[in-house]
């Protein structure tokens, strides 16, 4: 493992750390992802970060860091209260909860929430300081949601995965979590997101475009100037393990002992980690349901019911584990005898090998879940009978629902069914059917390392056409502040809405803040500046008006001299737009919260307020209308950020951007920002005019056209601050708490 080509990131380190004598020893432990990537790690190195899952006390870190490094793993520490908020408190009872759809069990406490951070930075602190440049990063599952992002910001730009093993959940669920966009904007610093099914795929787009209101692809969605792929690849398991297994010593005694102490009777098998999810309660009340409406089969079948325990230090698992024993007590009371146990309820872990052996002598597999991401178990019970055939009982609300055609498919939250789904098993011809032998060669192919391979091919194909060259500004270091410094003659062309300020639902809504003014009114001391906006005059005028600065209005059809003279370029009148008004009246009409801004030579279609979904829906309705009814005209479309405007073709900001550097040829530097698709075409003009003098930043994000980047308006804003004093002027400082001018 000379040079690691790989680094893996999980809360929880695949080891279990025991301290034996006087030394740390790790004892790999081999759950699915751990085998998946073995089978990674035996064609490329890897590394394994995470917490080993125990306090070790800052005397005894070098030791245990030691007995970790032999396995591949290098340890994040936590403190235990640290640790416990973390794990416990946000990841377990906050997002395990909801993101499996069960809103009323997920409680949100800002401690659990700070501490979920906290550990989150750890872990990219970690990861910084120990990946290569360029080497792919690939993080696992919810506990570590906001590490994307919190390693994009130290500036990696190493390729990095996210693989989410929990469902996504519908918008209406996501919604309720008092930090959904944090969690969001945190996923969205990965180049791929990978789910188990296209159902979660298809929550995430519907919760980004909801909750930020980003439009996405089936498959990929773009965040600031990134693509971010969206992937549906389903984990699998590993089958030829299974089948080494099933010839060990305890997988054979195992199956042995369950089938000559059940002899003539048929066996049903359970197994889960006992977690609220698994639907274990709905499994019990349907088998005792069974037992009471069908007497003949009282004493002729059994259910071993292997429930692992997990979470135990949880209020809700703790309730759970009462409940589930109550059940048994009450159905093994009801319909036990001294020689017959309906129910053989095991309620600790069990070794894998022993697994191997129960799923071989089980008839019928019940797979429940109320919600799971995938479930293993189900893909477990098909490989390990194989040849032998068996029936599958599996919850629609399991991600292997998706793949597992051949499976017997109930709602557990439908008794009856899942009742007849039983007797149904109980009463069929025992062997292999067509259905089973295709999820045997199904589950055959589609094994955890190939999903491994697919994942990680996806990673690295997605970074290769991905160059992103944007940096974060700073106009006080580096490149930038040697080009800006020596400007005696700056120009300076500010987008308006989005890159000045932040957007409001309604267009009127973002008049400048006091903060704008006061920037715009220093700047323009140091520098030429323009605002270079879609807006219209008259709204620029009575925002903008009193400050000795130039304007665009209306993407370039006049400029304003720092004067206060407006001269028309073009000469356009809004005579055109008439016959396209009743459109888009109509589509007002047709979209709750939508409205128009008509203009003097352009008319704007606004749908930010507006369901996001909806308004999408609409919007691309509209652009089918608008592109037949303004064919051969002198108008055009443009597409912006929730808002369709109609303007004519020769009204760009490419065009005025031209001629304001036409009127200003005696500008040494020029420093431009902007936010929306019309601004590319302002950086492109303003590049072209020669890089060594230009700045161009972009708001929101990298984006391709500009050379820096900020994440915000307020961002902006500072930087220009600086700006002004890298150029000897000064913003003056905020007097109370006034926010807009007028
Ligand atoms: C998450 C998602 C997704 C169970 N009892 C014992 C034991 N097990 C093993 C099973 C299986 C694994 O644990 C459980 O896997 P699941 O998929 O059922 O569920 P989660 O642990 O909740 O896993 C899930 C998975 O991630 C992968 O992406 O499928 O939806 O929730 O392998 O065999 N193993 C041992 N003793 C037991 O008593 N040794």
């Amino acid at each position: 493992m000379s040079s690691p080509k790989l680094i893996v990131a999980s809360a929880r380190l695949p080891v279990t750390m025991a301290r034996k004598l006087e030394r740390w020893v790790a004892t790999p432990s081999n759950g699915g992802l751990v085998t998946a990537l073995k089978s990674v790690a035996d064609e490329r190195g890897f590394r394994w970060l995470g917490w080993p899952g125990t306090n070790v006390v800052e005397s005894e870190r070098e030791a245990v860091t030691a007995a970790l490094r032999e396995h591949g793993s290098e340890p994040v520490f936590l403190g235990k209260a640290e640790a416990e908020g973390f794990y416990e408190g946000f990841s377990n009872r906050v997002l395990w909860p909801l993101l499996h759809g069960m809103v009323e069990r997920s409680h949100f406490s800002p401690s659990a929430w700070r501490n979920y951070c906290r550990v989150n930075e750890k872990f990219a602190d970690a990861i910084v300081a120990s990946a290569d440049p360029g080497e792919p990063i690939w993080i696992h599952d919810y506990q570590l949601a906001l590490l994307p992002e919190m390693l994009r910001k130290r500036g990696v730009r190493s390729p990095i995965g996210f693989f989410l093993h929990i469902p996504f959940p519908s918008f209406e669920v996501y919604r309720t979590l008092a930090v959904r966009e944090d969690i969001l904007r945190g996923l969205l610093g990965a180049d791929v997101i990978g789910f188990h099914a296209y159902e979660y795929v298809s929550h995430f787009r519907t919760t980004c475009l909801k909750v930020l209101g980003i439009e996405s692809e089936v498959d990929e969605l773009r965040f600031g100037a990134r693509t971010v792929n969206l992937g549906v690849i389903p984990i699998g398991i590993d089958p030829l393990l299974i089948d080494e297994m099933k010839g060990h010593e305890d997988a054979i005694a195992e199956r042995h002992g369950i089938q000559n102490a059940n002899q003539g009777k048929k066996v049903m098998l359970g197994v889960d980690r006992l977690d609220y999810t698994k639907g274990i309660p709905e499994k019990l009340l349907a088998f005792e349901e069974l037992l009471r409406t069908q007497p003949k089969w009282r004493g002729k079948v059994v259910l071993i019911q292997v429930a692992a325990p997990s979470r135990e230090a949880v209020a809700d698992y703790q309730n759970l584990k009462r409940h589930v024993e109550e059940l048994v007590g009450r159905i093994n009371g009801q319909y036990g005898s001294p020689t017959h146990t309906p129910v053989v309820y095991i309620n600790k872990s069990v070794s894998r090998t022993r697994l191997v052996g129960m799923y071989q002598a089980a008839d019928i597999a019940l797979v429940t879940p109320l919600r799971d991401g995938m479930n293993l178990v189900a893909l477990e019970y098909v490989a390990a009978r194989g040849e032998m055939g068996g029936c599958l009982v599996l919850s629609e609300f399991a991600g292997s629902a998706h793949l597992l055609s051949g499976a017997r498919l109930i709602s557990p939250y439908n008794q009856e069914d899942l009742c007849a789904a039983m007797l149904e098993g109980l009463t069929s011809e025992p062997g292999m059917d067509a259905g089973f032998a295709h999820m045997v060669s199904f589950v055959g192919e589609n094994t955890a390392k190939l999903w491994a391979q697919k994942f990680l091919s996806r990673l690295e194909s997605h970074t290769e056409d991905e160059a992103v060259l944007a940096v974060p500004l700073d106009v006080s270091s580096g490149k930038a502040r040697d080009r800006l410094e020596s400007a005696r003659q700056p120009l300076v062309l500010l987008d308006y809405d989005g890159t000045l300020r932040r957007y409001e639902s309604q267009p009127m809504q973002a008049k400048p803040t006091a903060e704008v003014l006061r920037v715009l009114r220093a700047l323009s001391a140091q520098a030429v500046v323009y605002v270079v906006s879609g807006r219209q005059a008259d709204v620029m005028d009575r925002w903008l008006g009193d400050l000795p600065i130039g304007m665009v209005c209306e993407h370039g059809l006049a400029i304003r001299d720092r004067d206060g003279e407006w001269t028309q370029r073009l000469n356009v009148s809004g005579a055109g737009l008439k016959p396209i008004e009743p459109i888009l009246e109509e589509f007002v009409q047709r979209t709750p919260g939508s409205l128009l801004e008509k203009k003097s030579a352009s008319i704007a279609w606004h749908y930010r307020a507006s369901d996001p979904e909806y308004g999408t829906f609409q919007a691309h309705q509209l652009l089918g209308v608008l592109e037949d009814a303004l064919n051969g005209s002198q108008f055009n479309v443009l597409r912006g950020r929730r808002v369709i405007e109609v303007r004519h073709v020769n009204a760009t900001k490419g065009d005025a951007t031209a001629e304001l550097l036409r009127l200003h040829s005696d500008a040494d530097v020029v420093f431009a920002a902007g936010d929306d698709r019309t601004d590319e075409e302002m950086m492109e003009v303003v590049a072209r005019s020669g890089g060594e003098r230009t700045v161009t930043c972009w708001v929101g994000g990298q984006n391709a056209s500009a050379e820096y980047w900020v994440e915000e308006p307020e961002q902006l804003l500072a930087e220009l601050t600086e700006l002004c004093a890298l150029w000897g002027g000064r913003v003056s400082p905020a007097h109370g708490k006034k926010r807009s001018s007028d």
